[in-house]
């Protein structure tokens, strides 16, 4: 599976970090959304869903999380915990996210608006489109 994260720079000195994000630069798209996860419980698992038509960029900003990706062929578990890589999700890739530390905070960077008709929420379907 062709899984594609992205190493953002990093501006450090001595007075701490700072990463840029710009589109069409190291985010390979135009951003029309942002939206961000935190304060997420222990043992709970979100996503479980794919999307037809959305790009997005994710990136841990705070903490660590794991993903598991899956494109109706086989699936790979990531562990994000480095807030100067973003993991680049295309369409119809079937996405879970779990283990979250107490302090995740995950970022999400979307080139469309939110739309509920662009989810596939049941992996049965998702199959089957791929079919
Ligand atoms: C994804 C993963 C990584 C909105 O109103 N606007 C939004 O932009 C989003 C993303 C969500 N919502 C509402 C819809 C639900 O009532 O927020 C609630 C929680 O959304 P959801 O259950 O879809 O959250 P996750 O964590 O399962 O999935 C989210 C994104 O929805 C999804 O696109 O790829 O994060």
């Amino acid at each position: 599976m062709d899984i594609k994260l992205i190493q953002l720079q990093k501006h450090g000195d001595a007075r701490g970090s700072l990463v840029s994000l710009e589109d069409q630069k190291n985010v390979p798209f135009t951003i029309r959304r942002v939206y961000y996860l935190f304060g997420t419980q222990p043992n709970v698992r979100r996503g479980l869903h794919a999307h037809k038509n959305l790009r997005q960029l994710v990136i841990v900003v705070r903490g660590s999380c794991r993903f598991l990706l899956d494109d109706g062929n086989e699936h790979i578990e990531i562990f994000l915990d480095n807030p100067a890589q973003g993991l680049l999700i295309e369409s119809m890739m079937w996405r879970e996210m779990y283990d979250f530390s107490e302090d995740c905070v995950l970022m999400v960077l979307a080139d469309a608006h939110y739309d509920e008709s662009d989810y596939i929420r049941s992996h049965e379907q998702f199959m089957e489109s791929k079919r």
